[in-house]
């Protein structure tokens, strides 16, 4: 029995398992760089071990420190969270060498699926429909012929890749051997492997993931459907589940091929299996992840399962806790990555303090986050500051419920996405939840801020009217600032407003 785990992380997913290891009685261990003295997974933990400088490679990425404070600390586990050693298969095997147990699947789970032609043979062999392309790494002298056979347009992507690094769109022969070459000196700067393969490419796909749960006895459930075609350059930035394009009958069959190809491999734990599903909803396997996701939330809050709960159930042995038939998809879930990122200089990542923050709180809302007043970002890691989830009964309550969530939320002293995530909802696309991978690149016009400016206009002019008209009536009543917001004093608020041609008084 576990009855005590390390977390290998840290930010709002460190704090999540946590959360659930607390609920569970189990006791809890941090680990962080001294970048991260003050983060919250360490003052929320139990325990908490320094290990290391702030950059990843000296302490989240290091094995060997990892694995001597879980020995130190007597910890059974570790839960790797999502991101740095969660799909790294040397940890996962050094976890079982030293008897800890690794909240995860097996190395030989890891590799197989790490590797994506070898994934992609693992699927083909279990039944489960790929993309048309190569079998096998894909050399000079077969490359104009296959992509023949396939027929463009195709898309040339690294073995050891995944998250758009090294792939290339070819759409004409000619631009063919250029790509070819481009994708293998890319694949081989970022992952030392120049292993490449070609998939024909699917226009305007949507890009839908189906999550499961295997344990040691060989039951596998599939956890239903998200939707994750709103992305950036490869990076999600809402998701909601169920998705709103495919049907029941989709579903139910891309359900069952997700347990068809969990079991073929004999999946043990928590993953994700990532469909590219075209305009007619045929659908094609293209990854499987084998961690906790990010997006996993909205999956949570539609079936009421906690997902970190049940990963360590599967850790310590037990057999599912449910079956196929006691899962059901209930109402509808958004999640929107709040991150500490400047939306209109190129979404480059913003540091620095956070002076205040305005959590919201409601029916149907949950907040998974790690920042509090005060909190000074780090440069060192990931933009994502919180994730903004909201349930409800049908998808136009949640989207309400979202708009409202986000205008609640107020985050001070640093630039966020918040504003711009209030646009994706919107967006005419968004809002009628038709929507595919191309969503962002096609609404850039809606989603850039020149019409915020206007409506913020008004309401400092509405402010600055009502606070003069306070002032008049009331000469005691002092007129300071309001908590959170523009922190800009009263009389700029006024110049500005007039400037702006909307303030009368
Ligand atoms: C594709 C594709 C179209 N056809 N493969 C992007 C990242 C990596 N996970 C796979 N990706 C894609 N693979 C074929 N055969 C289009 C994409 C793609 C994409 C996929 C999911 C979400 C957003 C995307 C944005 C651009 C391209």
């Amino acid at each position: 029995m576990i009855k005590k785990v390390l977390i290998a992380n840290r930010g709002e997913i460190a704090v999540r398992v946590m959360r659930s290891c607390r609920e569970m009685g189990i006791k809890t261990v941090a680990v962080y760089s001294d970048a991260d003295r003050t983060s919250m997974h360490v003052s929320y933990a139990d325990e908490a071990i320094l290990i290391g400088k702030a950059p990843s490679s000296d302490s989240y990425l290091c094995i060997d420190k990892i694995i001597e404070a879980a020995k130190l600390s007597g910890a059974q586990a570790i839960h790797p969270g999502y991101g740095f050693l969660s799909e790294n298969a040397e940890f996962s095997q050094r976890c079982q060498d030293e008897g800890i147990i690794f909240i995860g699947p097996s190395a030989k789970s890891i590799q197989s699926m790490g590797d994506k032609i070898s994934a992609r043979k693992c699927m083909i062999d279990a039944g489960v429909p790929v993309v048309p392309g190569t079998a096998a790494s894909m050399d000079e002298e077969n490359l104009l012929s296959t992509c023949r056979e396939i027929g463009l347009p195709v898309i040339i992507k690294a073995s050891a890749g995944g998250g758009g690094k090294g792939m290339r769109l070819v759409r004409d022969e000619s631009e063919l051997i250029e790509a070819y070459h481009e994708a293998k000196s890319e694949a081989q700067s970022s992952f030392s492997s120049d292993e490449v393969y070609v998939e024909k490419y699917i226009e305007s796909p949507h890009h839908i993931e189906i999550q499961f749960l295997g344990d040691m006895h060989g039951n596998i459930v599939h956890l239903f459907d998200r939707e994750c075609s709103v992305q950036r350059r490869h990076q999600k930035i809402v998701e909601e589940s169920p998705s709103p394009f495919i049907t029941e009958d989709v579903r139910q069959r891309m359900g069952e091929i997700a347990v068809k190809a969990a079991k073929s491999v004999n999946y043990v734990g928590a993953g994700t299996i990532e469909f590219l599903v075209d305009e007619k909803m045929n659908f094609y396997f293209l990854e499987m992840n084998t961690r906790l996701q990010v997006e996993h939330p909205i999956t949570e809050e539609v079936l009421g399962i906690d997902l970190v709960k049940e990963q360590i159930n599967i850790a310590n042995g037990n057999a599912l806790r449910f079956s196929q038939k006691d899962i059901e998809q209930r109402g509808h879930a958004i999640e929107c990555r709040i991150c500490a990122e400047d939306t209109e200089n190129g979404f480059i990542p913003t540091a620095g303090i956070i002076n205040s923050v305005r959590t919201p709180q409601g029916i149907g809302v949950r907040v998974d986050s790690f920042i509090y007043d005060g909190y000074e970002i780090p440069i060192y890691y990931d933009s994502m500051l919180s994730k903004l989830i909201v349930w409800a009964t049908q998808r136009k309550y949640a989207l309400e419920r979202m708009r409202r969530v986000l205008y609640e939320y107020k985050i001070t002293g640093i630039k966020t996405n918040i504003d711009y995530l209030r646009r994706i909802m919107d967006t005419h696309d968004f809002v009628n939840g038709e929507y595919t991978t191309h969503f962002i690149e096609e609404n850039q016009k809606n989603l850039s801020s020149h019409d915020d400016n206007e409506e913020e206009a008004e309401k400092i002019a509405v402010i600055a009217a009502y606070m003069d008209y306070i002032v008049a009536k009331n000469s005691e009543f002092s007129v300071t600032q309001p908590p959170h917001g523009d922190q800009r004093p009263i009389s700029r608020w006024r110049a500005f407003a007039k400037q702006k041609g909307v303030l009368r008084i």
